[in-house]
């Protein structure tokens, strides 16, 4: 009889690709075998339950240094806690470089942040808020080659936003090195102009934070950030899309052969402008950017998400407390809805809400699922196939999924530091039963078992040439 660990039996395996019977061996934290009838070492029953690589948040943020004094609720610790428990075994936030600092120092500060705290394996994306000469000639090559693959610009934020020459410079950047630019597409003077216009008529309550932030600002900039990657010949990733306009603007690029690939998040198939309505500071609860548009805008994203506009469904978690100090009434209860900061949390509800409404619905099938929440990020961002799938060889990162389960949403379920979920009430069907990482248990039925400090850090690898390159007309 074989020397396994552990094995998973009687589920069902679900890849990008497949779904099939067979039971899973698991040795030294990797698969090592695929089988009918696999026999040898510890149990665990999956009879009635999905067995699907565990998900790969590649947009969420954990314990990132805020420019305006507040502060994000979730660590490394609460924040891989509240993803394994839902599901998610490998998340990527963000070092974030201030304007003026060295990219390596932030990197270095990150890591000092998630040492000894994650439950689960993590990655970092950077972001580029100085593409000065020394960052972009010494410091991100040498840390491309240590394994921070990936990076997010900015086109609005004023501690973070780069001009349209900046981004060419980035964009240069990551074409020589085959690196991935990962961009938030909003114009930042339109955004300026209005709320400008909004306070002068004392339009400041949280509700006007999405008439500041309408759909042809992020149409706008998601068309500009398209052409300055055509002009330098690269593939981008325009994250959290929001609505139907800038949807229409990848679909036009990826229908002319651009490899612009896209992301959209679950505030923007949930959430809408009604919940922006909500009376006094509440409304400060959903204040994102992108903001949720009108409800009608909901089909569209899914519309996108069905016929493959989007390749990557992420969260965006951002946490802030609704009470207390720092986080949402960082400037005060009713402050202006300029000083509120950005973000809704949604680590621990990213593959429920998608499977209930998304596969459980008969929108989208399991394995677009698979492909959404986990594969897809995995190939984008240099993890694949360790990570993202389920094959001999690829480390033994699962959930045990319980499709029938029905769970009513309440933050009280939820594990993250955030005090509320904007998604309070809602009736779920499908919920993780069991998390694995690496071969480990780490959360069972809303129990976690793991360590924190067990998680380790993945450096990623540069994606292929072959997916890396458009293939198209290079201007200069
Ligand atoms: N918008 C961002 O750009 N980042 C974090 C959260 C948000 O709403
Ligand atoms: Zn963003
Ligand atoms: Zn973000």
């Amino acid at each position: 009889m074989a020397d396994f660990d552990l094995v998973i039996r009687n589920g069902t395996v679900v890849t990008a690709a497949d779904v099939s019977r067979c039971d899973i061996a698991i040795k030294g934290g990797k698969i090592a075998a695929l089988a009918e009838r696999l026999a040898g070492g510890r149990e665990i029953d999956a009879g009635g339950l999905l067995v699907l690589p565990g998900g790969i948040d590649a947009h969420c943020h954990f314990d990132q240094p805020m420019g305006d004094g507040s502060e994000m609720a979730d660590d490394f610790r609460s924040g891989s806690i509240s993803a394994a428990c839902g599901g998610t075994t490998t998340i990527i936030p963000f070092a974030a470089q201030a304007k003026g600092q060295s990219l390596r120092a932030a990197v270095e500060d990150y890591h000092r942040r998630a040492d000894g705290k994650a439950v689960i394996d993590y990655a970092f994306h950077l972001i580029i808020s100085d593409p000065n000469a020394q960052v972009l000639g010494q410091e991100l090559p040498a840390l491309l080659r240590d394994g921070y693959t990936s990076f997010k610009v900015y086109m609005t934020y004023d501690d973070l936003k780069l001009d349209d020459r900046q981004m060419l410079d980035v964009l240069d950047f990551a074409r020589r090195e085959g690196a991935m630019t990962m961009i938030h597409a909003e114009n930042t003077d339109c955004i300026a102009w209005l709320t400008e216009k909004l306070e002068a008529g004392g339009h400041t309550a949280a509700k006007f934070h999405a008439v500041s932030r309408p759909q042809p600002v992020e149409r706008e900039a998601t068309h500009r950030a398209i052409t300055l990657a055509e002009l330098i010949d690269v593939p981008v990733l325009i994250v959290h899309v929001s609505g139907r306009e800038a949807i229409e603007q990848i679909r036009w690029a990826q229908g002319r052969g651009l490899k612009i690939l896209a992301e959209t998040c679950p505030q923007y198939l949930f959430l809408s402008e009604d919940h922006l309505e909500a009376p006094g500071f509440e409304a400060a609860k959903c204040i994102c950017s992108p903001p949720p548009r009108g409800k009608d805008n909901q089909k569209y994203v899914w519309e996108g998400l069905v016929g493959g506009v989007f390749q990557v469904f992420s969260s965006d978690h951002a946490p802030f407390r609704f009470e207390g100090a720092k986080g949402k009434r960082n400037a005060g209860t009713d402050a202006p809805f300029r000083a509120v900061p950005n973000g809704v949390p949604g680590v621990e509800t990213r593959l429920p809400l998608l499977f209930s409404e998304g596969v459980m619905a008969g929108r989208i099938d399991i394995t677009r699922f698979v492909a959404l929440t986990a594969s897809n990020p995995a190939k984008i961002y240099g993890l694949y196939p360790r990570k993202g799938t389920i094959a001999v060889g690829a480390d033994a990162d699962l959930v045990l999924w319980d499709p029938e389960r029905r769970v009513t949403l309440t933050n009280a379920l939820l594990h993250h530091n955030v005090d509320y979920t904007p998604y309070e009430g809602m009736e779920l069907t499908g919920w993780p039963k069991i998390t694995l990482s690496r071969g480990e248990v780490v959360c069972q039925d809303g129990q976690v078992t793991a360590t924190p400090g067990r998680g380790k850090f993945l450096p990623c690898e540069l994606p292929k040439p072959a997916t890396t390159r458009l293939g198209t007309r290079r201007y200069v």
